[in-house]
């Protein structure tokens, strides 16, 4: 080993001459094929210890820390400023009705006109109007056909209608009651004439009425079970109470009236108030 180092220091000296003989710079070629000699040294002693160097940069960011405990709670924020204004809501209920406001000005006087002859004839109009309604109304409701029908009579609150079909008096009553009437009731002197005229121009001789002793004989009500008033037409000798079974009542042409079997057929007239048709 140390043969080897004393060779090799041997060597580098004999470069070291020759570099120095020829030239460095016009022998590079050689000197670079002798460059085998350029070994480092022996490692030499440690320096002493060097003063302290600049501080480092900054290290990187570390990663985030563990939650800590809650801290005490904060002391109250001030009043923070007023908000955006709602949606608008809904509809809230009606409120009580207000106070009558005072009365309002007199109006313009009207226009001059011959309105007394107008509200007039208007007037005429309107109640002839009502009669007619009333009449049609009583023709839609109360009459079967135009064949059982000979036209009706009227007074200011009643109708009469004369029905062309023989039925009993018991049957008689229900047709009526079935349109909203009843066997005719002649009351008075005007009603009765009445009857008696319209069975006289319809060519018949007697008709039902509406008048029995059906609940009490002897006891004759009418067909409303009012009882029987002064007012009359009994025919002389009537009611007789024939064969013991006359309990209800004919009108006959002159107007008399005569008690007759219930069981008996015949034409009848039925009334009607106005009020109800
Ligand atoms: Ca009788
Ligand atoms: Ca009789």
């Amino acid at each position: 080993m140390k043969r080897d180092l004393v060779f090799l220091v041997t060597l580098i000296s004999l470069a070291f001459l020759s570099l120095l003989r020829s030239g460095y710079s016009q022998h590079i070629a050689e000197e670079s094929c002798s460059v085998q000699i350029l070994v480092p040294g022996l490692k030499g002693e440690a320096g002493e210890k060097g003063e302290k160097g600049a501080p480092g940069r900054p290290g990187r960011v570390g990663p985030p820390g563990e939650k800590g405990e809650m801290g005490d709670k904060g002391q109250k924020g001030s009043i923070g400023r007023h908000g955006k204004i709602g949606p608008i809501g809904s509809k809230g209920e009606k409120g009580d009705n207000g106070d009558i406001g005072p009365p309002g000005p007199n109006g313009d006087p009207g226009i001059p006109c011959e309105c007394s002859q107008l509200r007039k004839a208007i007037g005429e109009m309107d109640i002839q109007v009502a009669q007619l309604t009333t009449e049609l109304k009583f023709i839609k409701n109360a009459l079967p056909s135009p064949a059982a029908v000979a036209g009706v009579r009227e007074t200011d609150n009643k109708i009469y209608l004369l029905v062309k079909e023989e039925k009993r008096y018991k049957e008689a009553q229900l047709y009526c009651h079935g349109r909203g009437g009843t066997l005719s009731m002649p009351k008075d002197e005007t009603a009765n004439n009445l009857i008696a005229s319209y069975i006289n121009q319809a060519g018949l001789t007697r008709v039902f009425i509406g008048i029995n002793d059906l609940e009490k004989e002897g006891n004759f009500v009418y067909s409303d079970r009012s009882p029987m008033q002064t007012f009359n037409k009994w025919r002389s000798g009537e009611p007789n109470n024939a064969y013991d079974e006359e309990d209800c009542v004919e009108m006959v042409a002159s107007g008399g009236w005569n008690d007759v079997a219930c069981h008996i057929t015949m034409y009848f007239v039925c009334e009607f108030d106005k009020e109800n048709v």
